[in-house]
């Protein structure tokens, strides 16, 4: 035999060991998150991870590291990235840099309404979104809803005018700096786990979290007026990281995608009864809420016009916004 044919049929017997012991390795998946273990967005992926055992006959499992364990969003997206940690749930937001995409549902007030939201995030242009993860070495799994986000400080907020020199923390991200600076406060982005102390400690005057969130973080005992501004509906996001992906047989990748396509009902559901007793908690807490009925949005929705022509310059970007403002 021809050296060249030995070493082709070695080559072709590496691959097959090495196929063999992909499929043959069991494992435990990491994944990152900011939240408590029994946040909605843990339990659903540990709901993921026990559909993916059984579909996989127990060969793999996801384990959901919480209370940002393995570091703040930015840190795990990147370490998802280089494939030292193999999942992470982050809110798109986390993503606006990376995926232009991510940056579409956190344009204000983009949503009607929430069947709106679940018509378009579960929907075709949710599709889109994940889709376009790829190409950043990315394997988006599936959105999940986040209710809507408002504006929380020590006074209440009714129209743009009262968000003059505010300090308000945003989450890391051009878009939410933009977004901030238009209605005249003062944004200082920061971790979701740095915001508490930066409250307490008056570094910042205000914040802007959804009702599940304000109140896990206790942003409420400093500031103790919520105003449902209703800002962004962001979604969350499941992201795989694409350099684990790519070890994987094309079975195991089908049972993660139907494992997190399955969890987003189960998601819902615990979303929903989250976001009640939040509410119901942090009145209980002393909390003054200022109802989206008192709010001036259209002071709002004036301002941020400019944000929406910055995050979607590009003809895919306005083809995007277009189909969801459009979607029935
Ligand atoms: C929450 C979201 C987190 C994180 C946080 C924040 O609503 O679930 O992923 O993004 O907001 O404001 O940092």
């Amino acid at each position: 035999m021809k050296p060249r044919h030995k070493s082709l049929i070695s080559l072709m017997a590496t691959a097959v060991v090495a196929l063999a012991a992909t499929q043959a390795t069991a494992r435990d998946f990491r994944s990152a998150d900011v939240h408590a273990k029994d946040y909605p967005t843990n339990l659903a992926v540990k709901f993921m991870g026990d559909e993916l055992a059984k579909a996989t006959a127990g060969k793999h499992k996801i384990k959901v590291f919480g209370d940002s364990a393995l570091g703040s969003e930015k840190d795990t997206v990147e370490q998802v990235k280089i494939g030292a940690i193999d999942m992470v749930r982050v809110s798109t937001a986390a993503f606006h840099g990376i995926v232009p995409e991510s940056m579409i549902p956190s344009l204000p007030f983009i949503f009607r309404d929430l069947a709106h939201f679940r018509a378009t995030m579960y929907g075709p242009q949710g599709d889109t979104i994940l889709a376009a993860f790829e190409k950043s070495g990315f394997i988006a799994l599936c959105m999940y809803e986040s209710g809507a986000r408002s504006i929380y400080a020590k006074k209440p907020i009714r129209s743009v005018a009262d968000m003059k020199g505010l300090k308000l923390r945003v989450q890391p991200s051009d878009l939410w700096v933009s977004l901030v600076q238009a209605t005249g406060a003062s944004p200082t982005p920061m971790p979701y786990a740095e915001v508490y102390t930066g409250l307490k400690t008056g570094l910042l005057d205000a914040a802007e979290n959804n009702y599940p969130s304000y109140e896990e973080a206790r942003h409420y005992e400093t500031a103790q007026v919520y105003s449902e501004t209703e800002h962004v509906m962001s979604p969350e996001v499941v992201v795989f990281s694409k350099k684990v992906w790519d070890t994987l047989a094309a079975d195991e990748r089908a049972a993660l995608r139907k494992a997190a396509k399955d969890s987003i009902a189960f998601y819902v559901q615990l979303w929903d009864a989250k976001e009640k007793d939040a509410k119901a908690n942090i009145i209980k807490a002393g909390v003054k809420i200022i109802p989206s009925s008192e709010i001036d949005k259209k002071s709002f929705v004036e301002v941020e016009k400019a944000v929406w022509d910055k995050f979607s310059a590009t003809p895919e970007l306005k083809a995007l916004v277009k189909s969801i403002v459009e979607a029935k």
